[in-house]
């Protein structure tokens, strides 16, 4: 059963676990965010990439999400040393991905093909592919100017107010091949709960995306990232209500009317559901935190169940 997850961060990785889990070896690929990335001491850093691959490989850090497990930080001190603002976190570990991605950049090969070595190394039983081979940055307006997005959440610990969003670079991003034949083949359309505007925004952004989803006759699912008004992990709450958006379950599933035919919400919301029904939307509501693997498993199997991708198996 071929299965397509659309994912941001910490969240999304999260499910994407879930359903590697849960689907034979081979039938999940996930399409990955790439409008955080950016460059740091010479090195293409993909934030999202690397959680999505760090925790399908089983390596992720389990307190934090993103990075390695038992990484050390010796390569960051030095650079400390040496007067650097190391405010974003490499470990030493974690460097040797980034290394290794941007010198095979700097030869010409595309971010697609280095994903697919560097999780296949890994041992991952999955496809994880990115939005896009071009580069795309998402800049945040904000009271302190335009913030790039890891200056934004990590650097100044998302205390800007957001008002608007700019993916700087997505017009001439084009959808790539392996993006748009795993669309099409897909049997199920999963967006993970990750946050709608900087995670599946911009996956949605890029030129040939929202046509192959739509044109997909594959049943669409939504987790949602809201939960009882809150997001779980990360700004999503407060950046959807500077961008005036509603903060809910019913405000994530209008942002995806068009685009999903099945919501996936916490029991929390199980009040949401007639608004969410009138979108023209099918709504399970279930346990939709995840606090450990067993979690991520059993929501999988849910969002799976749901989609009818579990039939027969
Ligand atoms: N997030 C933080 O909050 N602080 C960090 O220092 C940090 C370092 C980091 C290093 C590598 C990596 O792949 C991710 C890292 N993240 C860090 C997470 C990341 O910035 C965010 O989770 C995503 O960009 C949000 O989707």
């Amino acid at each position: 059963m071929k299965v397509a997850a659309l994912a941001g961060g910490v969240g999304g990785a999260k499910l994407a676990a879930g359903l590697q889990a849960a689907l034979p070896p081979g039938d999940l690929t996930v399409i990955v965010n790439t409008a955080d990335d950016f460059d740091l001491w010479g090195l293409h850093i993909c934030p999202d990439l690397d959680t999505v691959m760090y925790t399908l490989g089983g390596v992720a850090n389990p307190e934090t999400g993103w990075g390695i497990k038992n990484e050390s930080f010796d390569a960051l001190g030095m650079l400390t040393r040496y007067g650097e603002d190391t405010w974003f976190k490499l470990g030493d570990r974690d460097l040797a991905t980034h290394v290794l991605r941007s010198a095979r950049l700097r030869s010409g090969e595309l971010l697609t093909s280095i994903t697919a070595a560097l999780s296949n190394s890994l041992g991952i039983p999955s496809y994880i592919l990115p939005m896009c081979d071009e580069p795309v940055s998402t800049m945040l307006d904000t009271p302190a100017g335009k913030l790039n997005f890891q200056e934004y959440f990590v650097r100044r610990g998302q205390q800007d107010e957001v008002r608007g969003i700019e993916l700087r670079g997505v017009e001439k991003a084009r959808s790539t091949a392996a993006v748009l034949d795993t669309l099409a083949g897909a049997e199920t359309i999963v967006f993970c709960p990750s946050n709608p505007v900087v995670s599946i925004g911009p996956i949605l952004a890029v030129p040939g995306m929202r046509e192959a989803v739509t044109s997909s006759p594959a049943p669409k699912v939504a987790v949602s990232p809201i939960i009882g008004g809150r997001a779980l992990k990360g700004p999503a709450d407060k950046m959807l209500a500077s961008l005036g958006h509603e903060v809910s379950a019913t405000g994530i599933a209008r942002m995806y009317e068009g685009l999903v035919d099945r919501m996936v919400v916490d029991h929390a919301d199980e009040d949401e559901r007639n608004d969410i029904s009138d979108l023209g939307m099918t709504v399970l509501a279930t346990d939709a935190v995840m606090r450990d693997e067993p979690d991520r498993g059993r929501l999988a199997r849910e969002v799976l169940g749901f989609a009818g991708s579990l039939a027969g198996r």
